[in-house]
């Protein structure tokens, strides 16, 4: 197929084909035409009238923020044109160059986004927390041409520039709409105002790259997962279409910032490929969320555990507000907190395990097929199985490796652990799951969160859920630390709700609970106390960072 990249860093970066994964595209829908630009459908084609193929939704209400930004579809596309047209003209981007976007989830970062797109550039967002050092590294591994950053996070960009390949800078003001130079970089909004013509979206192969995410793992080297303009639309193809099923009077809301992927379908992706509309929160906090859902009709809700586990204290307030639909990814949703959601919303929480090798969701269920301590089936365009060390498939009721194959897949950029996640042909997640009898994947830990103590296999987070059962529980962490006699035993980190008192009869208490809620020999041998876990910027608990505790 013609690739339309004259830069061809991404091509030349790709794993080698013996090292992919099966890919499947056996759903009619996922019959993608060769030429495709991801922007060309979600975007130009949902403005375009109906008369000319079009979907007809420009004068919809597609982005809001707080301050009362409101932008239709025809705004964002407009928008989205002078910026591709200041890449390209003012700042020299030529197809398949990276441009690294920086910003808190707002409509600028939107429309950036689908700039780069539509002119053919490869989208790289960084996660906003990052510091000057990590930028570095993204730079470096991504040979990034071009950077678009909120001026609110251009300290930490420009320290990271030195020595680097990344030369064409403009920083946004996003909702205060400021001019001018800010640290010796020029204004992209400046620069727009330069330029009012329609930008031809550029004709990219479909298996062009148009995006690089990094991985938010808690250990080592940062991974580049590379994704194609195919996959962008496989992803609302699947798990979008099929088991959240939104409609074009949604109102979509959630804490995932852009830069991760959750975030990327969850919170624009998705909402555009139904004409919905979408509230980008820069700062979506539990507090932030829950003002957000009643001020701005929120029917989609996009979070992690922990934020619904919070947010359960607003339920009253919920229960009156146009929420529909809350979907919880990024890590294990535990049967309390399903069961607290649902008692104090009335709302079945949606659960999905996603990845960013794997692009969005893969395995989930939806509010009519959810059960609790389950993640639910391989979502359609997708096959899942649990595998042995040596690659075997496993009968059900046996924990063994979780291996998924679909339209999206991994290809991480010029990085040895592609053959790590990619084995016989499937993706590997590092995840231990089980299926039962009905085929449904239940749960059980990461690969390196498997407690083998005296013997036995504990997974820490069943642990962790049954503790989260008991009513003085806010948050806790399980771990396994080294113990002469059993090899290792189980260590439990918990921080008690307020008011609670941590004490050694609460230990105890806790101790006795979780013997009578699972298996005994799974109890916490030993319990600690702590105010707070630690956790990265994508919500999940960092279980390596409490050995250091020990
Ligand atoms: C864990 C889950 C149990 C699991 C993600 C939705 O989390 C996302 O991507 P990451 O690359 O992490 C992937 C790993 O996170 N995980 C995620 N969801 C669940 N574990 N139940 C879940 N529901 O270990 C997985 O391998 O940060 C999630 C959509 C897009 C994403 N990138």
């Amino acid at each position: 197929m013609p690739s339309a990249h004259l830069d061809t860093f991404a091509r030349d970066h790709l794993p080698p084909r013996e090292q992919w994964p099966v890919f499947l595209f056996e759903l009619p829908e996922l019959q993608f035409p060769e030429q495709l630009n991801a922007a060309a459908v979600l975007l130009d084609q949902a403005v375009a009238d109906v008369k000319d193929g079009g979907r007809g939704w420009g004068e919809r209400v597609c982005l809001r923020a707080p301050g009362g930004l409101v932008w239709t579809y025809r705004d964002l596309q407009r928008q989205a044109d002078r910026i591709a047209h200041v890449l390209v003209q003012d700042m020299g981007l030529v197809p398949g160059n990276r441009v690294l976007l920086r910003a808190p989830n707002n409509p600028m970062l939107a429309a950036c986004w689908f700039a780069v797109i539509k002119a053919g550039g490869i989208a790289v967002a960084t996660m906003p927390l990052l510091r000057a050092r990590e930028l570095q590294t993204i730079i470096a591994k991504a040979e990034i041409s071009h950077a678009l950053c909120d001026v609110q996070l251009l300290d930490e960009l420009m320290p990271a520039l030195p020595n680097t390949p990344l030369q064409q800078v403009r920083h946004f003001q996003g909702l205060s709409q400021g001019s001018g130079e800010h640290l010796g970089v020029q204004s992209l909004e400046d620069a727009m105002q330069r330029h009012d013509a329609p930008f031809a979206t550029v004709d990219t192969a479909a298996d062009d790259t148009c995006l690089l995410a990094f991985t938010s793992g808690t250990t080592g080297v940062p991974k580049a997962t590379m994704h194609f303009h195919r996959d962008v639309l496989a992803v609302c193809h699947c798990w979008c279409a099929h088991v959240l099923r939104p409609r074009a009077d949604d109102v979509f809301c959630g804490s995932p910032p852009l830069a991760f992927t959750f975030g990327l379908g969850g919170l624009l992706l998705f909402p555009m490929s139904v004409g919905a509309s979408t509230v980008l929160l820069e700062k979506a906090s539990p507090p932030q969320l829950a003002e957000a859902i009643p001020t701005y009709g929120v029917t989609t809700l996009f979070t992690a555990p922990t934020s619904y586990r919070v947010l359960a204290a607003q339920g009253d307030a919920l229960r009156a507000s146009a929420l529909r639909q809350c979907v919880s990814a990024g890590e294990a949703l535990p049967a309390a907190t399903r069961a607290q959601w649902k008692a104090a919303t009335g709302i079945e929480l949606i659960d999905g395990i996603g990845a960013t090798e794997l692009l969005h969701i893969f395995i989930s269920a939806d509010e009519a097929h959810a059960r609790a301590g389950a993640t639910g089936v391989p979502v359609p365009g997708y096959r899942a199985t649990v595998l042995d060390e040596q690659g075997r498939e496993v009968p059900a009721g046996v924990v063994g490796r979780l291996a998924v194959q679909g339209p999206t897949g991994c290809r991480y950029l010029a990085d040895e652990r592609q053959t790590k996640y990619v084995q016989h042909g499937w993706n590997l997640t590092g995840d231990a799951y089980l299926r039962d009898a009905d085929g449904c994947f239940i749960y059980q830990a990461r690969t390196d969160d498997m407690i083998v103590s005296a013997g036995y296999n504990i997974a820490s987070p069943e642990v962790e859920d049954a503790l989260m059962l008991h009513p003085a529980v806010a948050e806790c962490a399980v771990i396994g630390t080294p113990d002469a006699a059993r090899g290792h035993i189980v260590m439990a980190f918990v921080v008690p709700k307020a008011g609670v008192e941590a004490n050694d009869a609460l230990a105890q208490d806790l101790q006795n609970f979780v013997k009578q809620t699972i298996a005994p020999y799974k109890y916490p041998r030993q319990i600690r106390f702590a105010t707070q876990l630690p956790r990265t910027q994508t919500g999940k608990l960092q279980r390596f960072k409490l050995h250091e505790w020990v």
